[in-house]
């Protein structure tokens, strides 16, 4: 296996948006400290995942180790199908505000005030803010890097994994867990 930056694990550990992000990020917090979980290595391309069924054990903690060999932005999420259509239409947000761009995240300008200058001395601090967004049960992938996502299968019922970002999961960037 190659080693990581540890940069890569960040998206993990920072607070997720979804209603139950604090319960999984707790749990993902504790499965990443497992050095005994399974590591699944995931290939993404455009627009492809190399698996279509992933074989997991119910509790299971499995490390997905996932690479993006594409040329485009792509995700890897798990959840319910549900889920993963609610989080379709909250990515089409997401490219429609500018925050998300089809390769990664948007970098923006924003000028910084000078304390006690006020207008007289335009334009202050340039400062460059790069977009985020980060879900417990998901990470984003940039072209030509590698992430991962620790997951723990305590839930009940079926799961999937796909990329959600428009058009990637209609492309058939999906697939699901068998034995859970
Ligand atoms: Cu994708």
């Amino acid at each position: 296996m190659t080693s990581l930056p540890a940069t890569l694990l960040i998206g993990l550990l920072i607070g997720g948006t979804t209603q139950n992000a604090a319960a999984t990020q707790e749990a993902n917090k504790a499965a990443q400290a497992n050095p005994m979980a399974r590591v699944v290595f995931v290939k993404l391309d455009d627009i492809s995942n190399d698996h279509s069924v992933i074989k997991v054990s119910p509790g299971e903690t499995v490390r997905f180790v996932v690479k993006n060999e594409g040329s485009y932005l792509h995700e890897f999420n798990i959840g319910t199908a549900v889920e993963q259509l609610e989080h379709q239409r909250e990515m089409v947000g997401l490219f429609k505000s500018g925050i998300l761009t089809p390769t990664g995240f948007s970098d923006k300008i924003v000028w910084r005030e000078r304390s006690g200058m006020g207008d007289s001395n335009p334009p202050g601090i340039p400062e460059v803010i790069r977009a985020t967004h980060t879900d417990a049960n998901a990470i984003m992938i940039e072209p030509g890097t590698t992430k991962e996502l620790v997951w723990t299968f305590n839930q009940q019922g079926a799961l999937d994994f796909a990329c959600t970002l428009p058009g990637h999961y209609q492309a058939g960037e999906r697939g699901r867990f068998a034995g859970v």
